[in-house]
């Protein structure tokens, strides 16, 4: 089995240690101390399951149990597939317990993720729930098990059908639950979002990614009688750590975990809950500030409103309080690591206007040109990082990481940013050709390789196009060949595929041919942003 790993330079642990930043703590101890300090508060709200931190730690720990003596071994990768259940958190933590590894896949994903997220993590283990939003997962993982054979364990929260369910795992009573895992192991992979080809891993270790959510807890100054309302899927990053469920876990937080994003349900839920932050995407904010005037619901207890994922409109921005009477913080961060924040306290004018500051003083962030060089000061360019809580690599991925990396450790974002004189950064755009879909981030050239698939389509350029409602769209530029396929009949056709339906482009305009120079071929990036050009002018 490949092996996890995500080393930082020596000198830079030993200094990121130093400064406080890692601990020495992992999920399972975090929890452990929750647990003891304040058995009885209640931890997680999800459905109607209403857990305490005790109750959580002993379902985990029982999932752990169950786990290892259904023949999974510690170091073994196992993919959850969960939405937002009570059931993730027992599930994650439970894994953490066994020293098994999560591999976070989304409700949308389907077998060409999961097939791809399994044999690049070599996993064993599935975890899935029965069903959600109409779709059977038991399917799923049957064909998933069919693909990749080495999944040989899958596990359903709910009626399990052939499979064996959560809640009846085999007790374990014999099973030698392993010590606690080394701070500075990969504790989790993470999905990217797909910027070029298919998403990659990201491994996180507890040292780096507790120091991120907790910090990400203190900004947003999160404490006992705080509640988090997970709206967006927990598996993304951003309602996972930032400060997200965890991060209000590690606070001593109630988490209150949202079926839906929707104003009809999460509006309630904030009124029951007493709901103080939650996280959103731009288009989720505007349907909230569309359908907040009318509510009959009580939304005075939501103190901040986090908005992130993708740029938020300042004039949009400026809407959040007078409308939802609470305050705004802009969030602009990254699976891979950097994560910024406008802070609570900041002026009106920077929290509508920028995407936030740092989370840490160690955050280094380069700002330089095509050629490499740093802008000057005010001026947009290509933003680079390197941090406490910042990725070197990504996993079983070589090819990836000699491009996303410089040979001194910095990320390659692929994001356009400003920096103002106070430090906070602006995002301006972004040099790679991903469609940001109301904070999916679709790769241009994984949904052009579908396409190609089809025997009636001879070239295809997958462009992002402005969106009121998403912020931006997909649009497939499509020479056919032979009989030009409708395209409904082609999106129809890419729902075949086993993909995520967000995946499916939003749009397919059939062209005669696509632009060539004189010397040959333009590149793909140079394509897509000349038929984006010439598609906006005539629009
Ligand atoms: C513009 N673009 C943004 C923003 C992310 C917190 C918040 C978000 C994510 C996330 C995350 C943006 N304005 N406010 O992981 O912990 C775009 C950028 C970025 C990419 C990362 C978190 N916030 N983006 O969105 O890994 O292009 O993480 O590089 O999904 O989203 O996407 P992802």
């Amino acid at each position: 089995m490949i092996p996890l790993k995500q080393a930082w330079p020596a000198e830079f642990a030993a200094r990121y240690r130093a400064a406080g930043y890692w601990r020495g703590e992992t999920f399972t101890s975090f929890l452990r101390e929750r647990a003891a300090a304040m058995p009885e508060r209640i931890a997680v709200v999800g459905g109607d399951q209403r857990w305490s931190f005790a109750e959580l730690e002993a379902r985990a720990e029982r999932i752990a149990r169950g786990l290892l003596a259904l023949g999974l071994k510690p170091g073994d990768r196992v993919v959850v597939q969960l939405p937002n259940i009570a059931e993730f958190l027992s599930a994650v933590f439970g894994l953490f317990r066994a020293r098994l590894v999560p591999v976070y896949a989304l409700p949308a994903h389907r077998i060409v993720e999961i097939a791809h997220f399994a044999r690049t993590a070599q996993a064993r283990g599935y975890i899935v729930a029965a069903g959600h939003e109409g779709f059977d997962y038991r399917t799923l993982a049957a064909e998933a098990r069919r693909e990749v054979p080495a999944l040989d364990h899958v596990v359903v929260v709910g009626d399990g059908g052939d499979f064996p369910s959560l809640d009846t795992l085999p007790p374990g009573d014999e099973v030698k639950l392993p010590a606690d895992a080394d701070p500075s192991e990969v504790a989790f992979l993470q999905i990217s979002g797909g910027s070029t080809g298919l998403s990659k891993l990201i491994p996180r270790t507890h040292d780096d990614y507790i120091y991120s959510f907790r910090a990400s807890a203190e900004i947003c100054r999160l404490g006992p009688s705080s509640v988090y309302l997970a709206a967006l899927p927990v598996a993304h990053n951003f309602p996972m750590s930032s400060p997200g469920v965890f991060g209000a876990l590690y606070a001593g937080s109630r988490v209150v975990l949202a079926p839906s994003p929707s104003p009809e349900v999460a509006f309630p839920l904030i009124a029951r809950e007493s709901v103080t932050i939650t996280g959103l995407v731009p288009p989720l904010a505007l349907l909230w500030l569309q359908a907040a005037p009318g509510t009959a619901h009580d939304l005075s207890s939501l103190d901040v409103l986090q908005v992130g994922g993708a740029k938020f409109l300042t004039e949009s921005a400026r809407r959040v309080k007078p409308v939802l009477g609470c305050t705004l913080q802009q969030v602009f961060g990254m699976a891979e690591g950097l994560v910024n924040y406008t802070r609570l306290d900041d002026d009106e004018e920077t929290i509508v206007s920028t995407q936030g500051r740092p989370i840490s003083p160690d955050d280094e962030v380069l700002i330089l040109d095509d050629a490499g060089s740093p802008v000057p000061e005010g001026e947009a360019g290509n933003l680079l990082t390197r941090g406490p809580y910042t990725i070197r690599a990504y996993h079983n991925n070589d090819g990836a990481n000699a491009r996303a990396f410089t040979p001194d450790g910095f990320y390659r974002t692929g994001d356009v940013v400003k920096r103002t004189p106070e430090g906070y950064l602006v995002v301006q755009g972004r040099a790679n050709d991903h469609i940001n879909r109301a904070g999916e981030k679709i790769s241009a050239e994984e949904i052009e390789d579908h396409l190609l698939g089809h025997a009636n389509v001879f070239d295809a350029a997958v462009v992002s196009l402005p969106d009121e409602f998403l912020g931006e769209r997909s649009c497939a530029f499509v020479i056919a060949q032979g009989e030009r396929p409708k395209a409904a009949a082609l999106k129809a056709w890419m729902r075949t595929r086993g993909l995520a339906d967000f995946k499916v482009p939003d749009q397919i305009v059939f062209v005669d041919a696509f632009e060539t120079t004189a010397v040959g071929k333009v590149s793909r990036k140079e394509l897509r942003a000349s038929l984006r050009r010439r598609f906006l002018e005539q629009a």
